[in-house]
C-alpha cells in the first residue's frame, strides 16, 4: 500500500478521525488553510475525482453526506466552502480522493 490517505484509512498512519463509517473518514488537514480544514477521504481508493465512475455514486454521497455532518459538529453555522482539486492544474497534490471542508472564516471569490 503506497498510498498516503489509504494508510491514514487503515490506521497504520495515526490521525484524529472526526467522522467514519465503512466507506469514508474525515480528519483535518496537517497544514490548515482555514480556522477549520477537515479532509474527507473514500476508504477505496480513488486516485482523485477524475478517476471516479457512475459506481461510485454512492461514494460521493457518503463523501458529502460526511462532510455536512463534521461542518455542523464544528459548529460552522455561519457556512463554509467544500473543494475537490483534482489534478495537476486543480492543486492536487496526493493522490487519494479528498474533500477539502474549510470554514471558520469567510472565504474568498474566485479562489488563487
Ligand atoms: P490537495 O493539495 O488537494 O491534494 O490536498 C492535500 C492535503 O493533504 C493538503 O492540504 C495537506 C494534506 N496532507 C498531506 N499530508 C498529510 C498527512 O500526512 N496528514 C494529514 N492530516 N494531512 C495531510
Amino acid at each position: 500500500m503506497d498510498c498516503l490517505f489509504c494508510k491514514i484509512a487503515a490506521g497504520t498512519i495515526p490521525v484524529t478521525r472526526l467522522y467514519e463509517n465503512d466507506h469514508v473518514l474525515a480528519f483535518p488537514d496537517i497544514s490548515p488553510q482555514a480556522p477549520v480544514h477537515v479532509l474527507v477521504i473514500p476508504k477505496k481508493h480513488l486516485a482523485s475525482h477524475a478517476h471516479g465512475t457512475a459506481e461510485d455514486a454512492a461514494v460521493y454521497g457518503e463523501l458529502l453526506a460526511a462532510a455536512g455532518e463534521v461542518a455542523k459538529a464544528q459548529g460552522l453555522d455561519n457556512g463554509y466552502r467544500m473543494v475537490i482539486n483534482t489534478g495537476a492544474d486543480g492543486g492536487q497534490t496526493v493522490g487519494h480522493l479528498h474533500v477539502h471542508l474549510l470554514g471558520g472564516r469567510p472565504m474568498h471569490w474566485p479562489p488563487g
